[in-house]
């Protein structure tokens, strides 16, 4: 039984701002959930952003919800399998991330009781990752030229750049003049509106891996409409929150690659489900990534394994964001573009605690004897 949950507000600076069409992000401030249990700790994260811009979640909500709502829950439950917590917590409406932050932290747990790495508890193919690098908006093109080239350099294997009206187009053009051949996508986190649609269909000429979430979450008629008309696949982010949601997309062509975050979906479990549809469907995935602490990305690496994901994933080393990491080793790329697997049992990585307490600006243990 979980005799014990700590919750932790983390704040974490960024090495560089980080600009999509939501806004500017210069640090992060998250929640960190440990959940212990004979001896040992499991650990997950729920990579919120200051605001409720990408969804409605934020550290406030996601505290709140966990320790009012889900962790009361399991403890009188007497919960500690990730399974029948997936199953019992679908009964709290949302707050996907409340949840998949705790669901992690209880396959962390599971996995090192089994003395197995996470991907294997997963069933999970693969010994390395490759993956992309996620690129915000810049303030020039050469400085996007220069972030473009240095990770090109250190070997990722795509380049996806964030766009939105006034920084789509003509940046594009620009990077695919002087980088005709790499792999490149875009994604405008719902920033677009229906009078956009010949707008964005100029984006079909430029040989690009995919389109990310132009259109808002909900608007899956709208996107597609995109499809229909242009060649460059749709790919899905924020539309899709659940199996459901992504069986309703895939049927009505709304969309021919999904971005999968275990974070956005609810945890480990719904991603299971999602990777079994889209064997029989022939979808392609990739997983996405939330500017995480190492917590969260050795998460994102385990999940990654499955046979489904045959993309370049969101999964940069820590140092693509953070000077300093909450986990050890720290991820390096590959001259291969791969991330390999730590071997390690559960995530296979480290939490330095001394590092998180001093990062940490909120702290409370919730015990299973005092509910
Ligand atoms: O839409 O994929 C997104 C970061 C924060 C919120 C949303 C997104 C992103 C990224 C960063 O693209 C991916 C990463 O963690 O490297
Ligand atoms: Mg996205």
């Amino acid at each position: 039984m979980i005799e014990r949950v700590t919750l932790r507000l983390v704040e974490m600076e960024l090495l560089f701002p980080f600009e999509t069409s939501f806004g500017v992000e210069k640090r992060r401030r998250f929640v960190v959930v440990e959940v212990f249990e004979d001896g040992i700790s499991g650990w997950g994260e729920a990579p919120v952003s200051l605001h409720p811009l990408y969804s409605y979640e934020t550290a406030g909500t996601v505290w709140s919800v966990l320790k009012e709502s889900i962790i009361p829950f399991v403890f009188k439950e007497k919960i500690e399998d990730p399974y029948r917590f997936h199953e019992k917590v679908n009964r709290f409406r949302g707050h996907r991330m409340a949840k998949a932050s705790f669901e992690l932290s209880l396959f962390d747990l599971y996995a090192k009781k089994k003395k197995e790495p996470l991907w294997r508890i997963y069933g999970g193919e693969k010994k390395e990752i490759e993956v992309g690098v996620s690129l915000g908006i810049e303030k020039d093109i050469n400085k996007l030229f220069e972030r473009i080239s240095y990770f090109l350099e250190r070997n990722y294997k795509r380049i996806k750049l964030k766009i939105k009206p006034g920084w789509d187009l003509q940046v594009i053009e620009k990077v695919r003049e002087r980088f005709p051949n790499i792999p490149l996508s875009v994604d405008a986190n719902q920033a677009y509106r229906e009078n956009d649609i010949e707008h964005i269909k100029l984006l079909d000429n430029f040989n690009l891996l995919m389109i990310e979430q132009p259109f808002p979450a909900s608007e899956i008629e709208l996107h597609k409409r995109l499809q229909e008309e242009i060649n460059t696949p749709i790919c899905l982010d924020e539309s899709v929150c659940c199996y459901k949601d992504m069986e309703r997309a895939w049927r009505m062509r709304a969309m021919r690659i999904l971005n999968v975050k275990p974070s956005r979906v609810g945890g480990a479990c719904e991603v299971l489900k999602l990777h079994e549809f889209a064997k029989r469907e022939g979808i392609p995935l990739w997983c996405g990534g939330m500017l995480e602490s190492g917590i969260g990305r050795a998460h994102n690496l385990h999940i990654a394994t499955l046979s489904s994901f045959v993309l370049p994933n969101d999964i940069s080393e820590n140092s693509r964001y953070y000077e300093e990491d909450i986990t050890y080793p720290l991820f390096e790329i590959t001259k291969r573009g791969t991330l390999p697997l730590p071997d390690g049992e559960g995530i296979g990585v480290n939490v330095d605690l001394s590092f998180l307490e001093s990062i940490t600006l909120r702290k409370e243990y919730l015990h299973s004897s005092l509910t």
